[in-house]
């Protein structure tokens, strides 16, 4: 590297990941993306470049909110890095949202500059156009040179939205520092080298994509090959390369793979087991990973999956030990330097072995707080601030933790996403023909749940409603339904009922619901 080149890269800031990249592995491959190659250096000086030229002669940006919507990408990553350096606190805009959702999280973040990736800008101009907010689109060419702020670690660096059991999604703010405690825990646990060649099959938008895979190979000087989106095939094809040290995705994920692998023919089946044999890692989580999964993987692959624990506004808490015996439907013993308890329903903890309680966590990795939500950021946590996750567990013999479930039959998880019924629920209640709605998860093999809905029909002639119910009235519903939630949202099944279970006081008795699916 040349030292224009190194002048250009801009000041070794904390937080220390640009730092190290700078310093210790320059021209080393950072990213393979769609078959480029990427060192370390072009991300810094990509970075760079962005970082300037959202600063426009600012000396910082000073925590003002950059929301941005890239495919995982080199240019996902050199944005990323871009906001943070400039000072900013980067909001990934997921990428399968449509304008609706989209608009929420924008406005819920008051976002002030939107960077858009060149595929993507026709679904945020829009409504930067509406709201005033400045767009950047990356393809406009970004080459300013300033200088960079030095960002503490104290400061915000990220909002992730997440579903809760009552509203509408909230933004957890994640500071520089939490990021570089949970890299760093899961650097050392899980024994991250510059050597590990990955591959980033998650989308960007949730802490499992962000910080587990891309952001733990990014701090290791390790090589991260990123697609754009899940696929089997392609991700069996790269797995077919032998050339991945380490894997992670959610059990959804591993059920396509396996179900890829069932389907192939003999000979092709020996070649994508083969293809596992250099790995080293491969974990699973984001949900519960089904014991019937684990055991056919291991066949396949040769690996007993490293199940583990977490959650957005914490990172990752629990985790099965790289050496040593993992045990299957567990969760494994807390990270170093996660404090994890249980506790009752009145914040007692609970100190003996075999009795469910709550997950509550504390340690330098918890989250700040809700954006703009004070009073949700003090539910959240206990008075002695231990952060309430809202998982049952319990503890077996050897401190090793087993997740049962949770407390909020409303918290759904699909595909390894959460989604909340409550929010579905209230947007179906604005169609014109739905007069009430009640939405649950209901066990999957694949999914883990699928979203369903009982939906009952505003009053209306007999005939109209046997023409809904007969003539496509499913198909319609979740076409309209896609036009303003996350495709994962959309309910998979949709059932039309006279009346909903209801309990004395009046309120629908969800597990009754499960029964109509
Ligand atoms: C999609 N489909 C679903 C569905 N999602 N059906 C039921 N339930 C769902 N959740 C349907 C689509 O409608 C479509 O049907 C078909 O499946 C294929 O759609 P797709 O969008 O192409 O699916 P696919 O890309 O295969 O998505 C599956 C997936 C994705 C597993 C890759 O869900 C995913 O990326 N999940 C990861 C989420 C994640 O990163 N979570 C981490 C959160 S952080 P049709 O009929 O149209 O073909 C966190 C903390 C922690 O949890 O601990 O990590
Ligand atoms: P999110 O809010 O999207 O970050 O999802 C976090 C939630 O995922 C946790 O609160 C758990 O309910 C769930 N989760 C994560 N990992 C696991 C796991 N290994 N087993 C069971 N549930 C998990």
């Amino acid at each position: 590297m040349s030292h224009r080149e190194k002048e250009r890269l801009g000041p070794a800031l904390s937080p220390s990941i640009f730092g190290r990249a700078s310093t210790l592995f320059p021209d080393r491959t950072a990213i393979i993306d769609g078959g480029n190659c990427f060192t370390y250096s072009e991300l810094l000086l990509s970075s760079a470049a962005i970082a300037s030229s959202l600063l426009g002669g600012q000396k910082d940006l000073g925590g003002v909110p950059v929301a941005f919507i890239a495919p995982p990408s080199f240019d996902y990553a050199a944005t990323q890095w871009g906001i943070w350096r400039a000072g900013g606190i980067a909001v990934p805009l997921p990428i399968s949202y449509p304008q609706a959702e989209l608009e929420y999280i924008i406005r819920d973040s008051s976002s002030k500059i939107i960077i858009s990736h060149a595929s993507m800008t026709d679904k945020v101009s829009q409504i930067a156009e509406q709201h005033g907010i400045r767009l950047v689109d990356l393809k406009d060419g970004i080459d300013h040179d300033a200088d960079l702020p030095d960002v503490r670690l104290e400061r915000p660096a990220m909002i992730l939205y997440t579903s809760g059991t009552t509203s509408k999604p909230k933004g957890a703010v994640i500071t520089h520092g939490n990021i570089e405690s949970q890299v760093t825990t899961l650097v050392n646990a899980w024994e991250w080298v510059q050597s590990d060649h990955t591959l980033l099959v998650l989308p960007l938008h949730h802490v499992h994509g962000i910080i587990n895979v891309l952001t733990c190979a990014l701090w290791s000087g390790a090589l991260c090959e990123v697609m754009p989106k899940f696929d089997a095939k392609a991700a069996w094809s790269a797995i077919k390369s032998g050339k991945l040290t380490i894997f992670m995705a959610v059990p959804t994920i591993y059920s396509k793979l396996i179900a890829e692998w069932d389907a192939a023919p003999k000979e092709e089946r020996r070649k994508m087991s083969e293809g596992c044999a250099g790995m080293r890692l491969m974990v699973s989580g984001s949900a519960a990973l089904p014991v019937t999964t684990l055991e056919k993987w291991r066949i396949i692959s040769g690996h007993t999956l490293l199940e583990r624990y977490g959650m957005t506004e914490i990172g990752m808490a629990l985790s099965n030990p790289v050496h040593g015996a993992r045990i299957p439907g567990c969760v494994g013993t807390p990270l170093p330097g996660v404090q994890v308890r249980l506790a009752d329903d009145n914040d007692n903890v609970i100190i003996t072995d075999e009795q469910a309680g709550e997950i509550q966590v504390k340690g330098s990795h918890v989250f700040k707080g809700y954006w703009n939500k004070p009073d949700k950021t003090s539910e959240a946590f206990t008075g002695d601030g231990w952060f309430r996750t809202g998982d049952i567990a319990v503890r077996e013999k050897g401190g090793v933790y087993r997740i049962l479930g949770r407390k909020s039959v409303d918290i759904i998880k699909t595909g390894g996403y959460k989604v909340s019924a409550l929010e579905i629920e209230e947007v179906f209640r604005t169609h014109p023909l739905i007069e009430e709605c009640a939405v649950v998860g209901v066990e999957d093999e694949v999914w883990g749940q699928r979203v369903c809905a009982a939906i009952i029909l505003r009053k209306r002639d007999e005939s109209q409603h046997n023409a809904l119910k007969t003539g496509g009235f499913e198909q319609s519903v979740k076409n309209w339904a896609k036009e303003r939630m996350a495709p994962y949202k959309v309910p998979s099944s949709i059932k039309i009922v006279n009346q909903l279970p209801r309990n004395a006081l009046g309120k629908v008795v969800k597990p009754e619901v499960i029964k109509f699916f």
